[in-house]
């Protein structure tokens, strides 16, 4: 089985145990290793340099550049044993999250489409070390990646030395699934030549100088899944409102019954929007996105789509061995692009996509933030979403009104942190409603995102706070002195609720 994977048999001397292949990572190196939203991470070395610093008690701090989020294999053992000095571009882990907030790892948030131009062009410094999962290796040392692409291809392009994982759990049906293309060295750059979302413009595998191989090591590891949270009333209803909203474009003759190419990010929202157009009149649809979630299979399974372009196949574990065993059938249907390629803004804007993403807390303008909870706590990052979000031809954001049981208005004065202003946010939904913001100056959407979207319990506080705010004047009106004045209430009472508001909803 191996022979059959490692198709170049020079390469076969370089067969290794992880813990061997652990011992080529030096202090101060730079390792970059492939992984996107917990798929086609690499898994055995970077746990087995974890378990090599902790014996040994070394101190011995690397540099980590990923896709996007890598599991508890690669994030969570190198943070307990304190080998992550600096990380980029997102993570989405615990462990690795709480040493970020304590200001342990110094953590650098990146747009998801730009890590690997500011690789390749020096920007970032230098690349020490590869480790990249495969399913297979061609006979000319080409790597052929597993569930993901993510950055691994400018990774094994600027990398000194490349270890490879080669996962013989992983399915070999993914051999054919990716197309690797690295866009030319600007400022003379031809464009990126996808037309469709169905366009397959470079190779089924990462050209890889085989040279450059230091180590091959077999590792059987699957993927660690996060399980999607179940869907609830409320999440059923926004994607009610998302759905009802489309049919609406539809008749105004602004789109057709198979949309646009759909992105979304992941979670049980956006799962749950996708899966709700499996019983609808839509058809044909098209998937352009960088994740590709359990509801992309449903929806090829119904018959309802007919192609899905991402960067990673993230699944939940109770679907993972379902799809990963029918991977043959949905092969013609799927690619597998680099980060760079799936969120690349040009195609972004040439395909129009319909961008749906997820907001801890939107503005009364419509300034979200995506990523800090109380304006300081990194929750995971802004990953791909501001990618989407500035190109799309509908740049969606979907939030619960509500978070911490009540006790938080996810509709604010004033956002504690901007990942996507006003300019990059058209349609706000909540489970109250949706704010169609298009066209709309700062004070029509005031209005329109405080009646549609906020919580009732907040709706009289929100109005109160732009009424007097407009009195002010301005373009975009607001008090200063209590536009974080509410993140402040939560701080220090446990509510963003006033004092009558908080005892008239106790009283109900
Ligand atoms: O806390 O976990 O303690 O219960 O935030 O909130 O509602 O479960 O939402 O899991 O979909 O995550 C924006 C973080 C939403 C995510 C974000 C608390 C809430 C809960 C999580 P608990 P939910 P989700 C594709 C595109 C940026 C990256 C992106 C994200 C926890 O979607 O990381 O879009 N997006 N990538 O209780 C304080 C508020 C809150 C709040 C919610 N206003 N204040 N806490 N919470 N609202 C993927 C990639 O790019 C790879």
């Amino acid at each position: 089985m191996v022979r059959d994977r490692i198709r170049m048999p020079e390469l076969m001397s370089k067969v290794m145990s992880a813990k061997e292949a652990a011992t080529l990572i030096k202090d101060g190196m730079t390792i970059g290793i492939s992984g996107f939203t917990r798929a086609g991470d690499a898994k055995a070395v970077p746990m087995a340099l974890a378990e090599r610093v902790k014996r040994s008690g070394e101190s011995l701090h690397i540099n980590l550049w990923t896709g996007a989020s890598v599991a508890e294999e690669a994030d969570r053992s190198l943070t307990e044993a304190g080998v992550i000095a600096r990380r980029l571009p997102f993570q989405s882990e615990k462990s690795i999250r709480s040493a970020i907030n304590r200001g342990e790892i110094m953590y650098v948030d990146q747009h998801l489409s730009t890590t690997v131009e500011m690789i390749r062009e020096g920007q970032l410094g230098s690349l020490d070390v590869a480790i990249i999962e495969a399913v297979a290796i061609t006979k000319d040392g080409g790597i052929v990646p597993s569930t993901s692409v993510g950055n691994s291809p400018t990774f094994v392009m600027m990398a000194d030395k490349i270890i490879v994982e080669l996962n013989l759990k992983q399915s070999i049906f993914l051999d054919g699934v990716h197309d690797i293309y690295i866009p030319e060295p600007r400022p003379h750059r031809n464009p990126v030549p996808v037309l469709c979302v169905e366009d397959r413009i470079g190779t089924s595998y990462i050209p890889t100088d085989p040279d450059k191989i230091i180590g091959i090591v077999i590792t059987e590891r699957e993927d660690h899944f996060a399980e999607i949270a179940q869907p609830d009333v409320e999440t059923y209803e926004m994607a009610g409102h998302l759905l009802e909203f489309f049919d609406h474009e539809i008749h105004r003759g602004r789109m057709t019954q198979s949309l646009r190419p759909l992105q979304s990010g992941v979670g049980s929202v956006a799962n749950a929007v996708l899966s709700g157009l499996k019983n609808s009149h839509f058809n044909n649809l098209e998937m352009y996105s960088e994740v590709l979630q359990d509801a992309v299979f449903e929806l090829i399974d119904a018959d309802k789509m007919r192609f899905a372009s991402g960067c990673s196949i993230t699944v939940s574990p109770r679907r993972a061995a379902d799809i990963m065993a029918k991977l043959d059938r949905y092969r013609d249907k799927l690619i597998l692009r680099p980060q760079e390629i799936s969120n690349h803004p040009g195609l972004i804007r040439r395909l129009g996509i319909i961008a749906i993403n997820t907001a801890l807390e939107v503005d009364i303008y419509g300034n979200v933030n995506s990523t800090h909870v109380m304006g300081s706590q990194m929750m995971n990052g802004i990953g791909g979403s501001g990618d989407f979000a500035r190109n799309a031809f509908l740049s969606i954001f979907i939030t619960k009104s509500t978070a911490k049981n009540g006790l938080i208005s996810s509709i604010v004065p004033m956002v504690s942190h901007v990942d996507h202003t006003e300019h990059d946010v058209e349609i706000l939904v909540t489970e109250q409603g949706l704010a169609d913001l298009r066209g709309l100056a700062p004070r029509e959407r005031a209005k329109v995102i405080i009646d549609n979207c906020a919580h009732p319990a907040y709706r009289d506080q929100l109005r109160e706070y732009f009424d007097e705010a407009a009195k002010l004047g301005g373009h975009t009106p607001h008090i200063l002195a209590r536009a974080l004045s509410w993140h402040v209430r939560y701080q220090e009472q446990g509510s963003m609720l006033e004092q009558q508001e908080a005892a008239r909803v106790a009283q109900v």
